[in-house]
């Protein structure tokens, strides 16, 4: 029974909410995000912080260069850091999230995509910094959620460097709310380094404006249900070794692959008898 901090009349029933996961999962839930600590010690952020200036170095380099992902709108962001950096496969492990994930899609989830993601200085336009669902193009609403959204805050993020805006609650309506309702109810979620923005993916959202002088980095992860397609094939890009443990191989979408054949099919059920 929780002690009654607010008055009330004619309540039978009350969620509990214990401790920061149970409280995110109730935001999210009802609002459609939370903010939590991610757990890492300044030392870890910092390692983070440096992993990700080298994965967006090789990134670049190994497709093409800056122009060239800039011609395809793709260089403020870096797709799969943890190909390059073993520490940004630890943080899509992270357990707090990984328990909001369990919580909210029971069952089974995927590790969907991860993306570094920089919010580039001088207010200059980038791709994330327009309305949009992570599920995009779809307009209908479940009763429960189809995947969530991790952001994590490599830097702290501010009003003044381009924090993350929502529209609370849009992830129970099918259509984009109207200019008069964005105006009225969009939240900017000024956040500490080191947190997690989780969304309910059909939440609209999308980056500020960064007026500052430095880019305003962080790492986006979409965990979904294992019916989803993933962005880029991972089990495939990454290779049979990559990793060995059940439970990150099971995230990473190993034990989902769709078969190529009707013999790689039943050979699959044979595995599950
Ligand atoms: O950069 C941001 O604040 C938002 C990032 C985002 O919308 C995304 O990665 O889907």
């Amino acid at each position: 029974m929780q002690p009654e901090l607010f008055k009330r009349y004619g309540v039978i029933e009350q969620t509990a909410s214990e401790n920061d996961v149970e409280y995110a999962c109730e935001s999210i839930r009802h609002l459609g995000y939370a903010v939590i600590d991610g757990g890492y010690e300044p030392g870890r952020l910092n390692a983070m912080s440096e992993a990700f200036e080298r994965a967006q170095q090789r990134h670049t380099s190994e497709h093409g260069g800056r122009e060239a992902l800039k011609a395809i709108d793709e260089h403020n962001t870096i797709r799969l850091p943890l190909v390059y950096e073993r520490l940004f496969l630890e943080l899509a492990a992270n357990n707090k999230i990984l328990e909001i994930c369990r919580r909210l899609i029971p069952g089974y989830v995927v590790l969907n995509q991860q993306n570094g993601v920089i919010n580039p200085p001088h207010a200059e336009r980038y791709n994330q910094g327009a309305w949009h669902r992570d599920l995009p193009y779809q307009h209908f609403v479940s009763s429960r959620p189809l995947a969530i959204n991790a952001l994590f805050c490599l830097d702290p993020f501010t009003n003044e460097n381009g924090a993350t805006k929502v529209l609370p609650a849009s992830h129970r309506q099918e259509a984009f709310p109207s200019d008069h309702f964005i105006e009225a109810a969009a939240t900017t979620i000024a956040a500490p380094a080191g947190s997690f923005i989780v969304l309910d993916c059909m939440m609209y959202h999308s980056g500020g404006v960064n007026t500052t002088d430095r880019p305003r980095r962080a790492v986006n992860h979409v965990y979904s249900i294992p019916l989803l397609r993933q962005q880029i094939d991972l089990p495939s890009m990454l290779g049979d070794q990559f990793v060995t443990d059940d439970a990150l191989r099971k995230l990473l979408g190993y034990n989902v692959r769709t078969p190529r054949s009707v013999a790689e099919y039943f050979a699959s059920r044979a595995e599950k008898s």
